[in-house]
Parts: C-alpha cells; sequence; structure tokens
C-alpha cells in the first residue's frame, strides 16, 4: 500500500473514533511478529492503532469480549489495577472492523512509559516478573473458562509436536536434509512432551488460571525509573498454566541476547536474571501457586524453549507461512537458536533448580 492510502485507511479508522484527527500522524512502533501495531499522534494526544492479525486470530471479537470482561472485573474487585483497555468506538464497539480493512483497535498511549526489547539486569526482570504475576493473581477470582479461546492450541506442546513430526514428512524436502542435527536434537527431548502432558492432566496440582501467553519483555511498560506500569498486548489473554507465563519469561529474559541472534556463542544462561523472574513472580503469585507449580518453574522454561524451536524450525520446513522470514533460513537460525537456548538451560538447571529451592523455602 502506498503511504497516501495508509494515511486515508488510518483516517478512516480514527473518524470511527470520539479523537480529532487535528495534524494526525503515525508511525510503525514495537516489535511484534504477528499484528501490525503503529503509534497514532492526534495534537497532543497519542495513541496505539493495531490491526489483528485475522490469519492468526480467527475470531478478533473474542479478544474484544475476553477484554471487555476482563475490564469490568477488575474495575469492580480491583479497581486501584492499572489495566489498559481499547477505547469504545462511537457505536460503543472496542473494535473497528469493516470488510476490506480488517480488523483494528485503539488503545490510548500511556503516557512517560517505555518498553525495551531485551532485559539488561535483574531489576528489569524482576518489575516484569511482578507485572505478569500480578495480573494473573488479581484474576484469581475471576473464573478462566469464561474467557474465550483466542487461539485454541496456543501452548499445546504435543499437538505442536505432532504438527512437527507431520511437516518432516511433507514439508520443504531440501530444507528437511539440511537439518539433521536440529531435528534429532528436537526428537532427543521429546520427554519434555510427556512431562507437559502430566501437567495438562493433573489439575488440582497445576491449575487452570487467566494467563498471559506472551510474557516477552517488550509486553511490560515501565516507567522513566525502570518501575513496571502494566502488561500490554493481551490478545493472548485466555485460560492456562502457570508454564506459559513463567517459561516464556525464561525463554526471553534468560540470555542476553535474543532469538534473533545469529552469532550463537552470545547466548547464555543469566543465572541473577532466573533469580529475580522467580522472586518478583512469588512476590505476587505466592498465594495462589501450588508445591507443584513452584518446584516445576525450570521445567516452565524447557517447555516454552522447546515449543519455540518447533515452531521455528516447523515454519521453516513449510517455506515461513507463518512468522515471514526477513532472510532466507531466517526461522532456522531462530529455532537453532532457541536449542542452543536449551541446552545451555540443560546445563544450568542444576544451579536453577539450587536458587529456586532456596527461594521456596524463603516463602515458607
Ligand atoms: C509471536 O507477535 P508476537 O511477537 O507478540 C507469537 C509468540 C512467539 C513470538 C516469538 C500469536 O508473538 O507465541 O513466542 O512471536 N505469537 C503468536 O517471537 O503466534
Ligand atoms: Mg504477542
Amino acid at each position: 500500500m502506498n503511504a497516501i492510502a495508509q494515511q486515508d485507511l488510518v483516517k478512516t479508522i480514527l473518524a470511527d473514533f470520539p479523537v480529532t484527527l487535528e495534524d494526525m500522524t503515525y508511525r510503525p512502533f514495537g516489535s511484534g511478529l504477528i499484528n501490525s501495531t503503529y503509534l497514532v499522534k492526534c495534537g497532543d494526544q497519542q495513541f496505539i492503532l493495531q490491526k489483528i492479525n485475522q490469519d492468526v486470530f480467527r475470531r478478533p471479537e473474542d479478544i474484544a469480549e475476553n477484554l471487555r470482561l476482563i475490564n469490568t472485573h477488575l474495575q469492580q474487585h480491583h479497581p486501584d489495577y492499572f489495566f489498559v483497555h481499547p477505547l469504545a468506538n462511537r457505536r460503543q464497539q472496542t473494535m473497528f472492523w469493516n470488510e476490506e480493512m480488517g480488523y483494528y483497535r485503539l488503545t490510548p498511549y500511556v503516557q512517560g512509559s517505555q518498553s525495551i526489547d531485551v532485559v539488561g539486569n535483574a531489576g528489569e526482570a524482576f518489575e516484569a516478573a511482578v507485572q505478569f504475576g500480578r495480573f494473573t493473581a488479581r484474576l484469581a477470582d475471576f473464573d478462566p473458562q469464561r474467557l474465550k479461546v483466542t487461539l485454541p492450541d496456543f501452548h499445546n506442546l504435543r499437538l505442536r509436536y505432532d504438527q512437527f513430526k507431520s511437516t518432516l514428512l511433507h514439508g520443504d524436502a531440501t530444507r528437511i536434509a539440511e537439518a539433521t542435527d536440529a531435528i534429532d536434537f528436537i526428537r532427543s527431548q521429546a520427554a519434555i512432551v510427556d512431562e507437559y502432558e502430566h501437567i495438562c492432566n493433573h489439575p488440582t496440582l497445576y491449575p487452570v488460571r487467566v494467563m498471559h501467553h506472551d510474557t516477552k519483555i517488550s509486553n511490560v511498560l515501565l516507567d522513566k525509573n525502570k518501575k513496571g506500569i502494566c502488561v500490554i498486548d493481551l490478545d493472548t489473554v485466555m485460560p492456562g498454566y502457570f508454564f506459559s507465563d513463567v517459561g516464556d519469561m525464561l525463554r526471553t529474559y534468560l540470555s542476553p541476547v535474543s532469538e534473533e541472534e545469529k552469532d550463537f556463542t552470545k547466548i547464555a544462561i543469566r543465572i541473577p536474571i532466573f533469580a529475580a523472574i522467580v522472586k518478583g513472580y512469588f512476590q505476587e503469585m505466592k498465594e495462589e501457586l501450588t508445591t507443584a507449580e513452584k518446584a516445576h518453574f525450570v521445567f516452565a522454561g524447557k517447555i516454552m524453549i522447546y515449543m519455540q524451536a518447533i515452531r521455528f524450525l516447523t515454519d521453516h520446513f513449510n517455506n515461513d507461512v507463518y512468522y515471514g522470514a526477513r532472510y532466507p533460513y531466517h526461522n532456522y537460525v531462530r529455532g537453532c537458536n532457541q536449542i542452543e537456548l536449551l541446552k545451555k538451560l540443560n546445563e544450568a538447571e542444576p544451579a536453577l533448580q539450587h536458587i529456586l529451592e532456596q527461594q521456596i523455602d524463603a516463602i515458607q
């Protein structure tokens, strides 16, 4: 789309909302892979405009409904909790929709907030873990089954593993033939899938909770002193398990470099960051978490790193239909990066488990 057509499109959407279009400017914003995000300025007001990727989120109206339910609940029961809810348009709907343009939502920009892409120190990891823990803790009195499942089977590791295996039969034969080491490693770790199933089959030990399901650091807004303000990117808020949020924090905070890094020698497990995640999450969730959940924090990391390695490799073998690729073999590199991270987590496991046990003792 050319710039003028894009500008008209943004104006058409904004005209549906009670905002002044005066001096409107916008620019792409953030680093998400799925939805397209823009920072919009109208005079001295700022908004976040997001186009919902309907290839991924088949029923965007379910997202709007979930956020409405959560917002209502929080306002009633936890009015002090800061929750960023999308704005209602002139018809009182919190999503803009039209046949040609698809689904968009407009959210107020949180003034004075910033987000970061990589965790620089333990303080940032602590703040993020507090925010994600607080989110689930505040919703402990909300029945998670009231929420619509916006992405069915999103963190279903058994399904992801089965899809991986079937892609090995039906995917791009050249790409598969070149990736034997990665494939062998994934196969060698398949016991993670069995342990994952054990978790899902024991609801008393591992209760279903309201989980965020995308706890990367850029989904936490920080103030100028790097103190947490709130969590954002709420499309995947659904009923789920502790491992989704805890595990994705470990996956994305422990290493000083992200899943995009091509130089795998830079991938490492930062033990103090682990301690900070546990401390922050326990601070908010210690009353809620079961003994079994607390004991399985390191395992949560394994599940999520393993799942992400599988998802990137599967996409590579499927010619990048889901994540897209900014350069040839992009998803292969991302997948191998996650494999390296999992190997390093496995090596660090005894040290991490030791810290975890100390922190469990400290909150008893
Ligand atoms: C996607 O779009 P984004 O960056 O928020 C993906 C996550 C992955 C992540 C990997 C709906 O999240 O599950 O962990 O990429 N979200 C979806 O960077 O597939
Ligand atoms: Mg996301």
